[in-house]
């Protein structure tokens, strides 16, 4: 006698389907972490589950890994190379058509993270939008033109990073100039989108189903005055982003004296180091632009926590930090930004 035996159709609620796919796409396996995707659907499962609760869950864990040293930059591209795949597996098969209004989704200038957009905008063309998807790193003008162009009800605008932050300001306010709310997300805008309301924004939203109760509302909003919040940053933040390139360098050359391990390092290392310099100067300008200094302490938190995984002592971004703030004398407010980040560095 033959015994069939079935394996269950994988569902989301197994406790063991997160670290396959994890491994699928850690393993550079796109047609294995295709195929999950595929079955999930295929048993009912919806699409906006597969996006939210597999594929950008993954992205967070592959994040983790990233940070931790346990993965490459290269493994964590082909990842994500992965994680596109699956997404644009979902949106192949699951279309709706638009009866919503017109939407434009981008990044903001600068801005390379275009997945976690991009599922927002499958998760706004599930809901019935007309979607407008223009990817990374969107210019405030072209942006704008494209406003002009098609005359969306409304603008979804990621940061993830908050060094983009005056950037996406001068976008926001060309928006609502030309009379589109915008909707902000992205962790970029920080703990409860609390930047995004500096900036001006509409509306901001956690994650992409929070988006949509909130379009789903009472939108669209009563656009204000645009120009009442159309002005931040000081002196301060002018000069440290029009010195940037001097702090930079000044900083790099000194600290082969007082830090004098990186005399052994390599070119590699010597890169990454000046892109570290780069970053601090960048969250300052940022922190003074919004005048917060949250936004430096959690850089220089997080920082040294990935450099650490990487075997470098909290003591060099301490006395990086200390060579930026040499510089900086004559301005108390980045002084106090940069002493605020200091004192959230392991003795
Ligand atoms: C993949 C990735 C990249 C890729 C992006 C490729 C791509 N096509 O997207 C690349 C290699 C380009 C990259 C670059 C960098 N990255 Co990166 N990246 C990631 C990673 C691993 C996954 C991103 C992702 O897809 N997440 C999945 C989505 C779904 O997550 P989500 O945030 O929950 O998404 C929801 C919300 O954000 C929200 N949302 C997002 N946008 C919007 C917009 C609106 C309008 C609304 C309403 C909602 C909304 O809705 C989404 C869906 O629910 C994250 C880790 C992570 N936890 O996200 C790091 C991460 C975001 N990156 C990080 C960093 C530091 C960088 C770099 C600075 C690294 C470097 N040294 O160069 C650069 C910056 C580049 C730049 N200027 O943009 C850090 C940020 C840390 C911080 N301080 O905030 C993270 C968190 C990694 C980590 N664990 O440390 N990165």
């Amino acid at each position: 006698m033959t015994v069939f035996t079935t394996t269950p159709p994988r569902s989301l609620d197994d406790p063991g389907l997160g670290e396959e796919y994890l491994r699928l796409v850690g393993d550079g396996d796109e047609y294995g972490a295709v195929e999950v995707v595929n079955e999930l659907l295929e048993n009912g499962t919806p699409p906006q589950r597969v996006m939210l609760d597999l594929i950008a869950r993954t992205q967070g864990r592959v994040g983790e890994l990233w940070a931790a040293n346990e993965w490459s930059i290269a493994r964590e591209h082909a990842a994500t190379a992965i994680s596109e795949r699956a997404l644009a597996a979902v949106a192949a098969r699951s279309s709706v058509r638009p009866t919503r209004g017109r939407i434009t989704v981008a990044c903001v200038d600068g801005e390379w993270h275009a997945l976690p957009v991009r599922i927002l905008g499958e998760m706004l063309r599930l809901d019935g939008w007309r979607v407008d998807f223009l990817g990374a790193n969107v210019p405030g003008t072209h942006l704008v033109t494209h406003l002009h162009q098609t005359g969306p009800d409304a603008v979804a605008l990621s940061c993830m990073i908050a060094t983009r932050l005056p950037r996406a300001h001068a976008a926001i306010t060309a928006c609502r100039s030309v009379g589109v709310p915008v909707i902000a997300g992205g962790r970029g805008f920080g703990p409860d989108g609390r930047w995004a309301v500096k900036l001006g924004t509409d509306a901001w939203a956690a994650g992409a189903q929070e988006a949509l109760d909130r379009l789903n509302g009472d939108w669209p909003p009563r656009i204000g005055d645009p120009y009442e919040t159309a002005f931040l940053g000081d002196d301060e933040y002018t000069y440290v982003v029009r010195h940037r390139g001097d702090l930079v360098s000044t900083a790099l050359v000194r600290l082969a004296a007082a830090y004098p391990p990186v005399s052994g390092y390599d070119q590699r290392q010597h890169d990454a180091t000046a892109e570290d310099l780069g970053h601090v100067v960048d969250f300052l300008a940022a922190a003074l632009y919004v005048d917060d200094a949250q936004i430096f302490t959690d850089f220089v938190q997080w920082t040294s926590a990935v450099l650490e995984a990487r075997e470098v002592p909290p003591v060099a971004l301490q006395i990086g930090l200390m060579l930026v703030r040499d510089q900086l004398r004559d301005y108390p407010a980045a002084i106090a930004v940069i002493d605020a980040g200091v004192a959230k560095l392991r003795p």
